[in-house]
């Protein structure tokens, strides 16, 4: 088992869809683990050091308006291979290619308004984690189910 924490963020599509449950539904169902999460809304200068790689895209502009453009529900996920776990849940990131069943197939109808953000690797996982989150807003708990994870 390799534990892992991977940064996912519902986008503001998200919040005003109402249907962050039924999104975060699929993540617990899964058996994954909720360690952190806030409502929060991003700046554009927050927006431009996450997308960072992007900045010179033709898309960057599209990209950071919209997750600049109302609150997001920004959380820390854990569990076995919690990555790539979270990747597979979400789909492929061009919403023609996510597949019905995944959270992009199922709710996003633009790539540049994709629904769900998720860490791609450990090390941006890392990176992503200390961009949102202070250590003491993770929450390291423990209960009955840990052979889900
Ligand atoms: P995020 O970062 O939102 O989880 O998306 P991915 O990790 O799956 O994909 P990414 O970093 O390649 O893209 C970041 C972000 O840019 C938007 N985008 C991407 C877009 O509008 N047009 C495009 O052609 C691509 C590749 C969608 C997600």
């Amino acid at each position: 088992m390799a534990i892992e924490r991977t940064y996912v963020m519902l986008k503001p599509g998200v919040m005003q869809r109402r249907v962050a449950g039924e999104i975060l539904s699929r993540i617990e169902k899964k058996g994954l683990k909720i360690v952190a999460m806030k409502l929060m809304n991003i700046g554009r200068e927050l927006a431009e050091t996450h997308y960072a790689e992007h900045r010179e895209k033709p898309f960057f502009g599209e990209l950071a308006g919209y997750i600049t453009s109302g609150p997001v529900l920004a959380m820390v996920i854990e569990g076995d291979n919690a990555v790539a776990a979270v990747r597979r849940l979400c789909g492929a990131t061009k919403v023609d290619d996510a597949l019905p069943g995944t959270i992009r197939g199922d709710y996003a109808m633009h790539t540049g308004m994709n629904i769900i953000h998720a860490s791609d690797a450990v090390a941006s996982a890392e990176r992503e984690i200390a961009l949102y989150f202070k250590k003491d807003e993770i929450i390291s708990w423990k209960d009955g189910n840990e052979g889900w994870i």
